[in-house]
């Protein structure tokens, strides 16, 4: 045989299997797209909530001192949020709205003492877990997802499968936090306190460490029963801000700056009625005690040690089996004001308090490194997850928007503004350019962030505004249900009884 012929007849046979091997592999993807089991898997969740965290991210801007690389890669991932916001400055309404995915005013559930159970609207709705049950997902979580009573009193772990501690304890115990003196560090109140612990305490110490640690092994243990819904629930940089020395290190004290929202004479053209909302007087006592500069360190500190955590979190997954089929939302829970208009606190209907951090990530629906500035809310988390998900919603339940709208098309029509409610009748509403605040007895503000971002002139006596606010006002709920009932922490029993 002469070479030419053999070397024909061998392409022949070669071209022959090349064939072969692509016939059976689109014989295999064929049967797999038929395969009903594989198309109706469902995308696993992992919900990621932090606590008190405001926009002082990397991502989001808010003071160039933070620093939050994590979050920063995880928001390049997928999806930011630049203008979302809480539908209530506060834990309790705020996680009551997002786990049902009703308003504060339809619900009643205004304030952090207004009961979840006792609370005919909300106790008769299908709760976040509870709806990821019934579709089938094995639903698991840790940490601070609900307000703490709510959880621990109230829901007791309704829904969930597994929850980390228990179903009547939702933060790992504290107990591995040593310090250089009695709590707490600055003889004030455990809820106004912050410091370092001492040597040698390290992160895995940590309630937080503990959380991130018990979502790390349920990720990378690959024995997760699918769908899954994994909740984890970052306490800081909720107070008391307390974290090992290594993040107080990383934000050097002579180096700390006052916030560049603050302004003396800030509260000069607004309402008397924003102080009827829930007030403390911690930042007169901060700044009579030398301590803005410690307590803002501390808020960095717990803020970089939360970013770590969430690092190791999503590295988890990435690692994991479930990385390519798992949606991840991370969220804050309101925003926090440190020291700008005369707050240490959340409580309020002003840009520092009601702005939160919002990140998806949902294989095969997010692009990478797209933003949106549409106004948009915590509310939107539930409606959200049921489309990306294909879970039916509860019937006449949810009242915020499909997100998944703009994930898909970010110029799709969308609604005008988002609102944030404190109290009864008391409500702040968001815009791409404005932000509008009526309270109860009919008082009002009105910012232009064109020009304005730290809210500092109050234009709603302006007539030259009046259209807008026209506008906005519109935007507010027709209803305004009655407080919902309170709830009685019972008094502290004694040890032993
Ligand atoms: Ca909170």
């Amino acid at each position: 045989m002469l070479g030419s012929e053999k070397g024909t007849i061998e392409m022949k046979i070669l071209t022959t299997i090349i064939a072969s091997i692509l016939l059976i592999q689109s014989a295999a993807n064929a049967s797999e797209a038929n395969d009903p089991g594989q198309q109706d898997k469902k995308p696993n969740v992992l919900f990621i909530a932090i606590d008190d965290l405001n926009d002082w991210t990397g991502m989001l801007k808010g003071n160039p001192q933070s620093r939050t690389p994590h979050m920063d890669r995880l928001a390049a991932k997928g999806m930011l949020f630049t203008n979302a916001h809480c539908a209530a400055p506060a834990c309790g309404p705020s996680r009551s709205a997002i786990m049902s995915g009703i308003r504060p005013s339809t619900s009643g559930n205004y304030i952090n003492k207004s009961s979840l159970i006792h609370n005919p609207i909300l106790n008769n709705s299908v709760l976040l877990p509870e709806f990821f049950g019934r579709n089938g997902y094995y639903v698991c979580g840790a940490g601070k997802l609900f307000h703490g009573y709510h959880f621990n009193n109230e829901v007791k772990g309704r829904g969930f499968d597994e929850y980390y501690p228990s179903k009547t304890q939702d933060l790992p115990s504290f107990e591995g936090l040593k310090f250089a003196s009695k709590l707490p560090l600055n003889g004030w109140a455990r809820q106004a306190d912050w410091g370092p612990c001492l040597p040698g305490v390290t992160v895995d110490d940590h309630p937080d460490g503990k959380t991130a640690n018990w979502a790390t092994k349920k990720l990378l243990g690959g024995n997760l029963k699918e769908p899954f819904f994994l909740g984890a629930g970052i306490f800081m940089p909720h107070l008391p801000n307390y974290a090992p020395q290594e993040y107080f290190d990383r934000f050097p004290l002579e180096d700390i700056k006052l916030p560049e929202g603050f302004r003396e004479d800030d509260l000069d053209d607004v309402p008397a009625a924003h102080a009827k909302m829930a007030h403390n007087p911690w930042l007169n006592r901060i700044r009579a005690t030398n301590q803005w500069k410690p307590a803002i360190q501390a808020y960095l500190a717990c803020t970089a040690m939360v970013d770590d955590l969430i690092g190791q979190i999503v590295e988890a997954l990435e690692n994991s089996k479930y990385a390519g089929n798992t949606i991840i939302v991370l969220w804050s829970d309101h925003g926090f004001q440190l020291g700008e208009k005369e707050r240490w606190a959340k409580y309020s209907l002003w840009e520092r308090a009601t702005r939160v951090n919002m990140v998806w990530v949902a294989p095969g629906v997010t692009k990478p490194r797209s933003t949106s500035a549409r106004p948009v809310n915590l509310l939107d988390i539930y409606p959200t997850l049921a489309s990306l998900t294909g879970c039916t919603p509860p019937e006449g339940q949810l009242e915020g928007n499909d997100l998944s709208v703009l994930m898909k098309d970010p110029d799709a029509a969308w609604v005008k503004a988002t609102v944030t409610t404190f109290g009864y009748k008391n409500y702040g509403v968001r815009s791409e350019r404005y932000r509008y605040i009526v309270y109860e007895d009919g008082t009002e503000e009105l910012y232009d962030h064109a020009k304005d971002k730290w809210e500092w002139l109050n234009l709603a006596d302006n007539p030259e505004y009046a259209a807008i606010k026209k506008k906005m006002l519109k935007e507010i709920p027709a209803h305004h249900e009655p407080y919902g009932v309170a709830y009685k922490v019972p008094k502290r029993k004694r040890k032993g009884q």
